[in-house]
Order: C-alpha cells, then sequence, then structure tokens
C-alpha cells in the first residue's frame, strides 16, 4: 500500500496505525475489523475507490500470539515422523535399485511429511470416532509416506513395502498411487490424475450436506481434506469449482496445498509468488485463507508487523528466489535477501550463516501446522484452504532437496542414504543405512505406544475403506409397464422414454429416495423439467426467491430437501456429484443411485479422465448420454453430434455399454443394472446412449430379457435367411425399413437383429475365446453371439449411429463375412434423413451392402448390384464422409 501511494502526511498515518494498535489492544480482533470495515464502508461509499486486493502481506496469516498450545509430544512425533520418512524414501529406493526404472517418488511426501503427521497425530477422524470418519483426498504421488506410516501402524508388512509398484508379485504389492480399484480396503479416493482430487473433493463435501439436507444421513462434523500440490493447482478443474464451496458454505472442506513451490520441470510460478496467487484466487472466492509460511524460527523477525522493512523485503521477493535460499547456504542468504538494505542486515546479526540456513518453514513446523488445522476445523463460515510453504525433497540434500531434479529423484546412493540418516538422527549404522532397511518400532517403544494411542483417540486408522451399507430392495420390473408395454401408436423417443422411467423409480417407496438425479443444465433439452416439481432441485439455502414461473404448476422449484442436483453448464462438476454419489455405500454406509444425464457428446469426450477415475473408485451408477448418434441428433451439427463414445464407454473395465432403440430395452437393462449395484454389490457403471428421434417404441417380446442384458436379440427370423441385418439404437429403424425394401425390391428376406450392446458382446466372446484358448482340448463354451448366430454363415451386415468401430467390435466372432456401416468423420447440421445418407447409413445404403455382400458370395449377380445403385440414386463418386 505504502509503495503505491506517496504518505504526505507521516505524521497523520502514525495517528491512524496508533488508533488502530489501540483498538486492537483494547477491543481484539472483532472490534478492530469492525472499525476497518466501517471506514472502508463510508470511504466507498463516499467516492475513494479503494483498489480491489484479495492479497495480505507474505506472512503466516495466524500470528505467534494467535497459536494454540501445541497437544502433543513433539519429541516422540519427530522420531515417529523422521523413520515414516525414511521407511517412504527406502521403499522407493529399494524398488528402484530392485527393479531399474519402476519409478516412485521421494521428494513430494519428503516436503509433506508435517502435513501430514500432525494431521495423523491430531486431527484427521478415523472410521470408528463417534461423530463419523474425515474423508481425505492424499496427495497421489505422496503416497509412499501414507503406505510407511500403515506400516508403522502394523496394517501393512515389510513384503508390501517391498512390493511397491510391484502389484503383481505373488504376496501382493502396493499401487503406485491410490487406487481404490486396486486396493479396495485401503484408500478411498484416487487422485493421481492432478486436478481431479480438488473437484471431486468439494462435491463430496457437498454431497455429505445434501445427504444429511435430505435426511438420509444425519448431519455430521466430519470433514473433507484434500491434499494437493501446488503445481496441480493450474489445472483447470483444480480451481474451477471453488465457488460452489464457498457459496454452498461448505465449512466441512478443507484444502491443504503443498506449497513447495515446485512441480515437476522446475518452479510452479519462478518470477511471481504462487503462495500469492492462490491466495487471491481462494479469497476471491470467498474462501477462508490460512497462509503457513514461516517456521517459528521467523517469529521473531516477521513478529513487529509494522516494520515495513521486512514486510516490503517479503513481497518483493519471488519464488525463484525462494528456491535459490533452499540449495545455497546461509552466507548467500544473508548477503541476497537481507543484504538489500544495512537495516535488514542488521536484524539478523546475531544469527549464524548456519541458524539462517536451518530457518524452518511454516510447513515444516508442527505448531504452525497444529495452528492451522486447528482454525480450519473449528472455521464455521464456509471452506478453508491452508496454503502451506514446504522444502520439495526436503532432507535429502545434495540428492534433490529444493533441487529441479528433485521430482524425479528415485533412489538414493549410498552417501545420500548417510546423509539423509543424519539430517534425521537416525540410529542406524553405517553398514545398515546403506542397505534402506525398513524400520519399525518394537511393541514396548514409547513411540509405538504414542501412534497407537493417538489414533485410538482419534477413531482408528486411516486411510480405509469398507462397504456397511445396506443393500436395496429393487422394485420389480413390472413396475415400468409402461415402457414394457410400447408406446401404442405414440411416438416417442428414447429420452422421453427414460424420462418416464426416473419419474416411476422415484416414487418407488424402497429405492425412490436414494436415487439421484444429476444434470447440467439440460433438463428442459431431456424433458425432465415435470420433475422440477415433483422431486424439488436441491439448494442448501432452499428457495429464498418468488421463481418467475411460480404462477405454473411445473414451476423451477428449489428446495432444502430437493433431490435433483442440477450442476449448472458444469460436467466436471456433475461427475464429481456422480461419483460422490456413487461411492457413498462407502462413504457413508448408504446406497444411493446416480442417475447423471447430459449431453453425450460433452460426457466421455469432455470428462472420460472422471469416468475413469470413477471406475477406479468402484463408483455406481448410470451415465445417460443423452441426444446421442451422430446422425439422430440432427440440427446441431458437428461439436455436438457424438458418435465415438461407446469407444471409450467399451475401454473403460467396468462399464457396461448400451446404445437402446427401445422403451423395454431401456427398462431391462437399467432394472437389470440397478439389482447388481444394490441387491448383488457389483461394483458396475451402467453407460446408456438415449435418442431425440419420435417413433413408435412395441411392447416387450417374451423371453427376451436376458438376451437383452448380454447386448443382442433377435427381432425377426426367416426360414432359410440369405442375409443378417444387426441394427442397433435408432438406426433400428433403417434396418427395419431396409429389410422392407429387400424384400420387396429384390425378394430377399432377412434375419433381424437388435443389438443393445455391441460391447459386452464383445467382451462375453473375448472372455469365451480367451477360455477356450486356456482349456484347449476341452469342450469349448460358447459365447452369446456364437449362441445366437453360430447357425449359418451368412453375410451380416451391422449399422450403428456410431462409427464403424464401434460395430466391429464383434466381428471378428460372427460367422460369415461382416460388414459394418457407421458414421466415421466430423458431423453436420442436416436433416436426419440427409445426414444418414451422408454418413452412408440409410435404409438404401444397408439395402445396396446387402446386394453386394451377397454378390461376393456369387449368391447374386454383380449387374444387381449396380441396378440398385441406380434404382436408389447411390453417386459412386460421392466423396468419402471421413476426408470430405
Ligand atoms: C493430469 C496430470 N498431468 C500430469 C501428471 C504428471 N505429474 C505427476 S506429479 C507432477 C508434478 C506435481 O507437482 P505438484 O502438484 O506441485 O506436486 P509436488 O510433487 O510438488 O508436491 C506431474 C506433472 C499427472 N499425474 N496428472
Ligand atoms: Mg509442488
Amino acid at each position: 500500500m505504502a509503495e503505491k501511494y506517496k504518505d504526505i502526511d507521516p505524521q497523520e498515518t502514525k495517528e491512524w496505525i496508533e488508533s488502530i494498535e489501540d483498538a486492537l489492544e483494547e477491543h481484539g480482533y472483532e472490534r478492530t475489523r469492525y472499525l476497518l470495515e466501517t471506514l472502508i464502508e463510508y470511504a466507498q461509499s463516499n467516492g475513494a475507490r479503494l483498489p480491489f486486493n484479495t492479497n495480505t502481506p507474505f506472512v503466516n496469516t495466524i500470528l505467534p500470539g494467535q497459536q494454540p498450545k501445541y497437544p502433543g509430544d513433539r519429541d516422540i512425533e519427530r522420531n515417529i515422523k523422521s523413520i515414516i520418512r525414511w521407511n517412504a524414501m527406502a521403499m522407493v529406493t529399494k524398488a528402484n535399485k530392485e527393479t531399474p526404472g519402476i519409478g516412485g517418488h521421494i521428494s513430494t511426501f519428503a516436503s509433506a511429511a508435517t502435513l501430514y503427521e500432525v494431521a495423523f497425530n491430531h486431527i484427521f477422524k478415523g472410521p470408528e470416532h463417534p461423530e463419523g470418519s474425515d474423508l481425505i483426498f492424499f496427495q497421489g504421488h505422496a503416497s509412499p509416506g501414507i503406505y510407511a506410516r500403515a506400516y508403522l501402524e502394523d496394517r501393512l508388512d515389510a513384503k508390501h513395502l517391498h512390493n511397491f509398484r510391484r502389484e503383481l508379485s505373488e504376496e501382493g504389492g502396493l499401487s503406485s498411487y491410490p487406487h481404490t480399484y486396486l486396493m479396495p480396503d485401503f484408500w478411498q479416493f484416487a487422485t493421481v490424475s492432478m486436478g481431479l482430487g480438488p473437484i471431486m473433493a468439494i462435491y463430496q463435501a457437498r454431497f455429505m450436506r445434501y445427504l444429511s439436507d435430505r435426511e438420509i444421513n444425519k448431519a455430521s462434523n466430519r470433514k473433507v481434506f484434500a491434499f494437493l500440490g501446488d503445481g496441480e493447482m493450474d489445472e483447470p478443474e483444480a480451481l474451477g469449482a471453488l465457488t460452489l464451496a464457498s457459496r454452498e458454505k461448505l465449512n466441512n472442506l478443507i484444502f491443504v496445498v503443498n506449497c513447495n513451490l515446485q512441480r515437476l520441470d522446475g518452479p510452479v510460478r519462478g518470477n511471481s509468488k504462487v503462495i500469492q496467487e492462490l491466495e487471491g484466487a481462494f479469497r476471491g472466492a470467498g474462501w477462508n485463507v490460512i497462509k503457513v509460511i514461516w517456521g517459528s524460527d521467523w517469529d521473531e523477525l516477521i513478529e513487529n508487523h509494522s516494520n515495513e522493512l521486512i514486510l516490503n523485503r517479503l513481497e518483493e521477493i519471488v519464488d525463484g528466489d525462494l528456491l535459490k535460499y533452499i540449495v545455497e547456504d546461509g552466507s548467500y542468504i544473508r548477503e541476497h535477501f537481507f543484504g538489500t538494505s544495512p537495516e535488514l542486515l542488521k536484524m539478523v546479526e546475531h544469527l549464524s550463516d548456519k541458524q539462517l540456513e536451518r530457518m524452518r518453514l511454516g510447513g515444516h513446523d508442527p505448531e504452525k501446522m497444529y495452528a492451522a488445522y486447528n482454525e480450519a476445523i473449528n472455521h464455521n463460515d464456509g471452506p478453508t484452504v491452508i496454503l502451506a510453504r514446504t522444502i520439495k525433497g526436503y532432507g535429502l540434500g545434495e540428492a534433490g532437496e529444493g533441487r529441479n531434479i528433485t521430482h524425479n529423484q528415485k533412489k538414493l546412493n549410498e552417501d545420500e542414504l548417510l546423509y539423509f540418516r543424519d539430517r534425521f538422527n537416525l540410529k542406524f549404522t553405517d553398514d545398515e543405512a546403506m542397505k534402506a532397511p525398513f524400520y519399525r518400532f518394537k511393541k514396548n517403544s514409547k513411540e509405538y505406544k504414542y501412534l497407537k494411542k493417538q489414533r485410538d483417540k482419534l477413531g482408528g486408522y486411516l486411510p480405509s475403506r469398507t462397504d456397511k451399507s445396506e443393500n436395496l430392495k429393487v422394485p420389480d420390473l413390472s413396475i415400468f409397464k409402461e415402457l414394457i408395454d410400447g408406446s401404442g401408436d405414440r411416438k416417442i423417443s428414447t429420452t422421453m422414454a427414460y424420462v418416464r422411467l426416473i419419474t416411476v423409480l422415484t416414487k418407488d417407496k424402497n429405492i425412490g429416495n436414494h436415487i439421484v438425479p444429476i444434470i447440467p443444465d439440460e433438463a428442459r433439452t431431456f424433458g425432465m423439467d415435470p420433475l422440477f416439481r415433483q422431486l424439488g432441485i436441491y439448494s442448501s439455502a432452499g428457495q429464498v426467491y418468488d421463481p418467475v414461473d411460480s404462477d405454473q404448476f411445473l414451476y423451477y422449484k428449489e428446495a432444502k430437501n430437493g433431490q435433483i442436483l442440477e450442476e449448472g453448464i458444469n460436467e466436471a462438476g456433475a461427475v464429481s456429484s456422480f461419483i460422490a454419489a456413487g461411492t457413498s455405500y462407502s462413504n457413508h454406509g448408504i446406497k444411493m443411485i446416480p442417475f447423471y444425464i447430459y449431453y453425450s457428446m460433452f460426457g466421455f469426450q469432455r470428462t472420460w479422465d472422471l469416468i475413469w477415475a470413477a471406475g477406479d473408485m468402484r463408483a455406481r451408477g448410470f451415465l445417460l448420454g443423452g441426444t446421442a448418434g451422430r446422425t439422430t441428433l440432427n440440427g446441431e451439427g458437428l461439436q455436438h453430434q457424438d458418435g465415438h463414445s461407446h469407444l471409450a464407454a467399451a475401454a473403460t473395465p467396468n462399464i457396461k455399454a448400451y446404445d437402446l432403440a427401445y422403451g423395454y430395452e431401456i427398462a431391462t437393462i437399467i432394472h437389470h443394472g440397478m439389482v447388481e449395484m444394490c441387491e448383488k454389490n457389483k461394483d458396475v457403471i451402467y453407460y446408456l446412449t438415449l435418442e431425440n428421434e419420435n417413433y413408435v417404441h412395441p411392447p416387450m417380446p417374451e423371453k427376451i430379457q436376458n438376451d437383452i442384458i448380454k447386448g443382442l436379440y433377435k427381432i425377426k427370423s426367416t426360414k432359410n435367411p440369405t442375409v443378417r441385418l444387426l441394427g442397433s439404437g435408432p438406426l433400428m429403424g433403417e434396418v427395419l425399413e431396409a429389410a422392407k425394401l429387400l424384400k420387396k425390391d429384390w425378394g430377399i428376406e432377412a434375419g433381424i437383429w437388435n443389438v443393445t450392446s455391441f460391447s459386452e458382446l464383445r467382451r462375453d466372446a473375448e472372455e469365451t475365446e480367451r477360455w477356450n484358448l486356456l482349456h484347449s482340448g476341452d469342450k469349448p463354451n460358447q459365447s452369446h453371439l456364437e449362441k445366437c448366430l453360430s447357425k449359418n454363415t451368412v453375410p451380416t451386415i451391422a449399422v450403428s449411429d456410431y462409427v464403424k468401430m464401434v460395430s466391429e467390435q464383434i466381428g471378428p466372432y460372427v460367422p460369415g463375412k461382416y460388414y459394418a456401416l457407421g458414421t466415421d468423420g466430423f458431423g453436420r447440421s442436416d436433416t436426419r434423413e440427409n445426414l444418414r445418407k451422408f454418413f452412408e447409413v440409410d435404409r438404401y445404403y444397408i439395402v445396396f451392402t446387402t446386394l453386394r455382400a451377397l454378390a461376393i458370395e456369387n449368391k447374386l449377380d454383380i449387374n444387381i448390384v449396380k441396378k440398385a445403385m441406380k434404382k436408389y440414386n447411390l453417386d459412386p463418386d460421392k466423396p468419402s464422409p471421413i476426408t470430405v
């Protein structure tokens, strides 16, 4: 401030400061804040425009005098922490000595050890805590430290540590990073794809509120902690949802950003200060920010905040400088940091170079960190972020402390091991240390007892993951009668059929309350707006305004107990809600079933990484890609027309993907999915594409449920088929029309099949083939595909509104020649008819391809194919939809 404006009356300035000093002394912080805010308001309203500033000085938010007494035994905790540091380092070192190139990280946990240890000893509530367990998003590549602690707690053995990153070893190993899928009793959240942790944590905290506001779970004092890297904060997802947390006053949410000022390649912000930048972003977004920059060693120097000299010096240095002070010795710090003025130099003349070098930073000082946590967990007015200054590779010395190479440091040599031992006063002999042994405290040691006692007090060990949820009773399929009976004469879309299903489902007395409809500002597109009124849109504030459509029956109803999560135009946030709801069975012991419907193009394509993380975290629920199909969604054009999400879905192992044509298929699949999730406890995600083309939906044929689930069922058989047509989703209509043309124009009878899932068919066929391979000589098994199609080897023509690779998935397993028609290429806006012609998937192309397939097999004269081209006006020189 002083720099920006010239002080034309220093005496007056002094008097004002003295007044504030008096206020602080006599009335404390609250009164001082009130006075200052009143003054600012007065000045603003009288025209003194104050510049917007979201930053506070580059010092700790909590002053030494405001710190609570440290509740633990610092010496014992230091011993425990040093051994955890050692074991974490040894785990990575050993792994890389034994298996060069296996990877791992030493430096990240080295920087974060104090952040975690203070919390483990004093803050994190465990699973047996009366208030329930905290939920912790660990920084992914700090995992060695978390394993190292679990080892001291007897939760992991040396053999596990030995097999870090060797998960396929016979004795079992440890995942590189937090992966629920691979360590389902241990890790709760998959965090290593940078940026996903923060957004998932925000929505997790919000979902906890949702559950208590809807009185499904009782309100509790559980917190969500997210440990994040400062480099990670550059991911758009990391900062993108901050205002939701403050808007919803999520005081159950605490971010801890490990500000070691470095990422993988080098400084996060060499030329400025990442902590200040983050402070600005978080404060601007309405968060409570606690900066923990300087350790106790700095208190004396900084204590006197009115000493402008040091404050200004702290203000002007940049992170690049701060990093340099880590790798240089004390004399360099004296010369370059304090040497800018004689007064500054004087402030440190009583300190030796060694002392200067060793001045601890905030994130390595347990007292400072405890003070921050203590304030964070007691802050009632919204979310808190702790910005903790640390040193990357702390304690590694020449081997990487604060160096640009530190992120990729994977093993220490013998000298470096000895240095590390000395640095943390460990008791290994030289010979022992050079072997990098794992160390465990003896059962009767004070460290072991302390470690256990602290965790006992806090309710047991973390991370840990359990499933104590009760099963839900899934209603009989018959509740979806109107879908099963078909639409009569009415032309409806699959989206409309789905909306009917969800309307009925949410009314079911057993399961209805557990359904979580999630929509990113697209409810009206899908015709779901009637649900606004029926279910209400969740809002922690209720509805404090009179909506513009309040005079209408189906008004925009927000409610504190609203069931719908209307996430706004925020697909990443909406998937995060999907994940929170879909993992509720383990995080809250209550099964919730998310139904997340979105514009299909903005699903996998935009947020597959989050969906992949959902798979990792064993989330359960339904993803519904609305207005899918490259030609079925017609007017919207290239960036809206999804013709490939099924490829991504097929590649995600625990997703079962379906492209559906009729209402009864939707009912069958969703019913089956719910039984798997809620009664059989399978960790599955169902992906259904839904379309907006209206046509008549027939009633469900008899006894085809299992076939629908397996992915293929017969629509029409013929006695002596010469060809087989496979249709899928909305293109089933074209297939049916093509079959009519084949009969009418060419006298050809085709067998007709409906493919509900190419990927499920392929998986089954592949698994069957694999079994047969491994059991060569035994009676071979038959896949569903074979059971359906192996009776004859006529040519097969498959059509879908997706790229050919989707239907080609089953090509190798279909007897006879296989032809795939699909929608490869960028979309266009036009009529469905023209688009299907353009992509060569319409009824005429189906007939044409069929005739040619028969000609190739010498079952038809090639001249007939030529005739057909003329008849249907097919241009042999039409440009390819892939290149045009
Ligand atoms: C989305 C994504 N991009 C890149 C990476 C690779 N990666 C792993 S750690 C890392 C650097 C992390 O830096 P920071 O967040 O500051 O964490 P630190 O180790 O410094 O605590 C990178 C780039 C990743 N895991 N995820
Ligand atoms: Mg970093």
